[in-house]
């Protein structure tokens, strides 16, 4: 057993130890628990872990070798069409290209990683070519928290490994500090961007020509989120420290004093966005996910690594207030700052899955042990985790661009706890990855973990964190060429030694800014967490916290809903219906209100309605509220079914694709819905005419096939109609529009031409352009192309995978799939004149009830659930807590905190209720502009 041999976390260290003491004992607790495991789940043996760790080595070479061949020295890889991004030449996406600066991103974030999965020949060229090819004076502006966290930190990371090979005499030895040399001259190009009265960070700043100056194109930004500006200590001190020049360390500390400084006082929570110039909270919602993660992970990785006693005491007010308020075990729900007993959302982002790791990193192993398994069976049942899920576990935003910060949780908890469960968690990951994301040049983000559709993206995030956290998931100590114990994690996954925490000591002794007398401490931990103590005789512990938690996903009941639906049974109405209701209706308003019903007018015109049971005028009007909110959702999600159809995919199952590569389609409001009907397989034709919009010239081409055709000229149900008489079983419609793209535009659904479209019986879908040419390519150079229209992407047919595997064209795959790319694109040419077609292009979450002011439309999704989903597990498993039992426990928990609450009176005047209204609607309303 571990932690019994006298090292580290068994013994206690002492109140207040010396920093560097905590450091290294910190460290060790992470890995001190391996062999604490000895009986539950199958125990993995050495050479299945081998054969994972192989796998991942593998894996790896097909990331990285698809990006150095056919992307760089671009930031990085466009896997679907198998060339690199390069900003300015592919349409904008938003603030995501602000990680994206010419400076080879993937390659650097990508150093260490090599290292660490023992490719010290491989790293050693990457270096080469970082210090030949990288220019970090380009005239772009860039995200100071992405280039702080992915650049700054590869440098380092890399400059980290560089100087611990070349001790060891082998590799590296031509190596003088050139990466720390990059790294600090990159460290002098972010300073600009302090340059405010706060000390807080612009959240943008040109390489080139720094902030404010006409030229930079930034520096008018007002506001900034928490983990941007509270994510940069490890890299600035490890920067002063490895080079002595003190103001990095300095100024990173500045901001983190200022943020702590600034947080809410009476619930010791942080707000999401805050302004640079003021210090307010912009946004007041407080979660641990989306905006804020690092923030927390820094301060108590900042201890670790510099050994400063407030920056314990701060994670440890913070931790405390996580616990009390956002915690609720297995959730971790956002609430808002002022009134933390009051949820802010009803939803959880992904980023927040790092937390069970940072759990363990503090030595509260349960809660983290609660939220992974959570995590883990959202995961089982989309196969990724979705960018954000609800509280009864539906998608809310499906997109998963291959995130690292599960498998990092799975690892930390795997150190801790040494339980097989975690090998087995890791497993699946891989198997996902590549049973799922796995093309033929590299690894393609999900556009839709549903559809099981792909984006054109792998973010150097997927090389720089999720390799590493896996392949050490299953390596013994004998695989890694160097003590992982020595160094810690960045955010990014970066390695920084521990050993800086004695190096160059002197900035932190002089500029430690903050008072902490005022805070009592006598709750906070001042050691590292003792295995002993963490699993107590009990090698099951782990399995134990699990088993009550085994299917919380799968039986879960959107809260607040059981009863309504008994209600609804039992013929109780509310007082409004919702399909009386109108927005404009000042008496409809009021009944709102009484009910705790929320009405926030978004700036695109549609009206949202959001529920909080608590600010209810009783308990009855509580339960009025829930059955309005309840016919709403019905009318909603009954109109929605009418207008909007959810996406489907379009998959390539010919060689060399393999079905691997899976195309986002819009769907069709008539023809064959393939959620109803089995797929539909077929190789494709393109149709003369090529816009379909006559009787085809072509018929024998597209007969038992799957037409394409353009979009434009004539209906989309003329098109249908025709291919349809050719004898096409289906069609795929491709956007005349060139550049348009599913990663930049909204779902596009293609409506019927107002009449009877019962006659199409065939499925259609439609196609981006830019996804459209990737078949058109296809067809070019393989001239045989096979795909399958479907609701949800199929695994891949094993048959093909023999084919592939005993294929010659296997070893030639990736020349493949880059001459797919760069064939160029030759379609019949048609007249660009206006298209007549009806067509609705609308984003997933918008509903418009007919029922309701035209002017308005309401979008439910801040509130639970499908109510077809709410009656089957309901009548399923019947565990769900009934709604009296809820607004009861909501009702203590908020008498609790509020003692001038209290069910069945009023006792809250109507002029505070209407005054916390409008904070909340402004809370909502910046919610609204939420990107993750
Ligand atoms: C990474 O770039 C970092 O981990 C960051 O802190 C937030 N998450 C992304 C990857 O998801």
């Amino acid at each position: 057993m571990s932690g019994a041999g006298g090292r580290g976390c068994g013994s206690p260290v002492p109140q207040r130890a010396p920093w560097s003491l905590v450091a290294a004992t910190a460290a060790f607790c992470l890995v001190s628990a391996t062999s604490v495991w000895t009986a539950g789940a199958e125990p993995m043996s050495r050479e299945e872990k081998q054969k994972l760790g192989n796998q991942v080595l593998e894996m790896f070479d097909h990331a990285y070798g698809n990006y150095m061949e056919h992307a760089y020295p671009a930031d990085e890889l466009m896997p679907l069409t198998c060339r690199g991004r390069v900003r300015g030449q592919e349409p904008s996406r938003g603030d995501v290209d602000d990680a994206l600066g010419k400076f080879s991103l993937t390659l650097i974030d990508s150093l260490d990683t090599l290292v660490v999965l023992n490719k010290t020949k491989e790293f050693e060229d990457a270096v080469r070519k970082v210090l030949r090819d990288v220019n970090l004076d380009n005239d772009v502006v860039v995200s100071v928290f992405e280039t702080n966290i992915r650049v700054l930190g590869g440098l380092l990371g890399g400059h980290s490994l560089a100087i611990m090979l070349k001790e060891k005499g082998e590799y590296m030895q031509w190596y003088n500090d050139e990466l720390l040399q990059m790294a600090k001259q990159l460290g002098y190009k972010l300073l600009p961007a302090f340059n405010t009265t706060s000390g807080l960070p612009y959240p943008r700043i040109n390489l080139k020509f720094g902030i404010r100056k006409p030229e930079a194109r930034t520096g008018t930004e007002t506001d900034t989120c928490t983990a941007c500006a509270g994510t940069l200590i490890l890299e600035f001190a490890a920067l002063s420290r490895f080079t002595g020049a003190t103001i990095f360390e300095e100024y990173a500390r500045k901001a983190l004093d200022f943020l702590w400084e600034k947080r809410q006082r009476s619930s010791n929570l942080v707000g999401v966005t805050i302004n640079i110039h003021t210090g307010d909270w912009v946004r007041k919602d407080s979660g641990v996910g989306a905006g804020i993660d690092s923030y927390y992970e820094y301060l108590l990785k900042a201890y670790v690594l510099l050994g400063d006693d407030s920056f314990l005491e701060r994670f440890n007010t913070h931790y405390d207030a996580i616990m009390r308020y956002i915690s609720q075990p297995p959730l971790l729900l956002d609430v808002h700052i002022h009134k933390p007993m009051l949820n802010a959302r009803t939803w959880m982002d992904a980023l927040l899955a790092f937390f069970p790791g940072l759990q363990v990193l503090k030595g509260d192993i349960r809660p983290a042990i609660e939220t992974h398994e959570m995590l883990y069976q959202v995961i089982k049942k989309h196969n990724f985790l979705p960018e954000a899920f609800t509280t009864d576990f539906r998608v809310h935003w499906a997109q998963h661009p291959l995130r690292p910060e599960f498998a990092e949780s799975t690892y930390f908890l795997y150190k801790a706890t040494g339980d097989p469960y975690y090998l087995e968690v890791g497993k699946t990951l891989i198997e996902n990855l590549n049973k799922y994301a796995r093309v033929p040049c590299g690894f393609a983000a999900m556009k839709d973990v549903r559809t099981g559709s792909h984006e054109d993206r792998m973010d150097s995030f997927f090389l720089a964190e999720m390799f590493k956290y896996l392949y050490l998931l299953f390596a013994d100590k004998e695989d890694i060429i160097f003590d992982i114990e020595d160094y810690i994690f960045t955010t990014e996954a970066h390695l920084l030694p521990l050993w800086l925490s004695t190096t160059n000591q002197s900035i932190s002794k002089k500029n430690t800014t903050s008072e902490y007398t005022e805070l009592d401490d006598s709750n906070f931990d001042w050691t590292c967490p003792n295995t002993q103590i963490l699993f107590p005789n009990d090698p099951l512990y782990a399995q134990s916290i699990r088993e009550p938690l085994k299917n919380v996903v799968d039986k879960s009941c959107p809260r607040g809903i059981i009863r309504v639906e008994e209600s609804f049974r039992s013929g109780a109405k509310p007082p409004l219906r919702a399909r009386d209701f109108m927005a404009t209706n000042p008496e409809h308003l009021e009944i709102l209100k009484k009910m705790g019903v929320s009405l926030i007018h978004l700036k695109d015109g549609r009206v949202q309605l959001v529920q909080h049971a608590i600010q209810a005028a009783s308990s009855i009007d509580a339960e009025d509220g829930l059955r309005f909110m309840q016919e709403m959702i019905e009318l909603s999600s009954q109109q929605q079914k009418e207008q909007q159809l959810p996406p489907r995919a379009v998959q390539i199952v010919s060689h060399p694709f393999f079905g691997r590569v899976v195309l986002t389609a819009g769907p069709a409001q008539f023809g064959l819905d393939l959620s109803k009907h089995k797929e539909t397989r077929g190789f494709v034709a393109s149709s003369k005419p090529y816009n379909g919009c006559s009787e085809l010239t072509n018929p024998e081409a597209v007969m038992g096939k799957i037409a394409l055709i353009q979009r434009g000229q004539c209906m989309f149900a003329e098109k249908a109609r025709n291919i349809q008489n050719a004898g096409a079983i289906g069609g795929i419609v491709i956007d005349d529009n060139e550049g348009s793209s599913s990663d930049t535009a909204p779902l596009f659904q293609m409506a019927g031409d107002g009449k009877d479209t019962d006659d199409i019986k065939i499925p259609m879908l439609f196609l981006f352009s830019k996804e459209g040419s990737i078949i058109l390519d296809a067809i070019r150079e393989y001239e045989e192309v096979e795909v399958l229209l479907s609701d949800k992407a199929k695994d891949r047919d094993p048959e093909m995978e023999n084919e592939e595997q005993s294929s010659p064209e296997n070893d030639s795959q990736n020349q493949s799939a880059e001459q797919v790319s760069s064939s160029s694109q030759e379609v019949d040419s048609v007249d660009q004149e206006s298209s007549e077609e009806n067509s609705l292009n609308s984003p997933p979450e918008s509903l418009s009830p007919a029922d309701m002011d035209n002017a308005a439309s309401i979008s439910p999704s801040e509130q639970t659930s499908n109510p077809t989903e709410n009656h089957e597990t309901t009548n399923l498993n019947g565990e769900c807590t009934d709604l009296d039992n809820q607004l009861q426990e909501q009702s203590e928990n908020e008498e609790d905190s509020n003692p001038n609450v209290s069910w069945g009176k009023k006792v809250q005047p109507i002029d505070s209720i209407l005054a916390d209204w409008n904070e909340d609607i402004e809370a909502f309303e910046m919610m609204e502009k939420d990107e993750l």
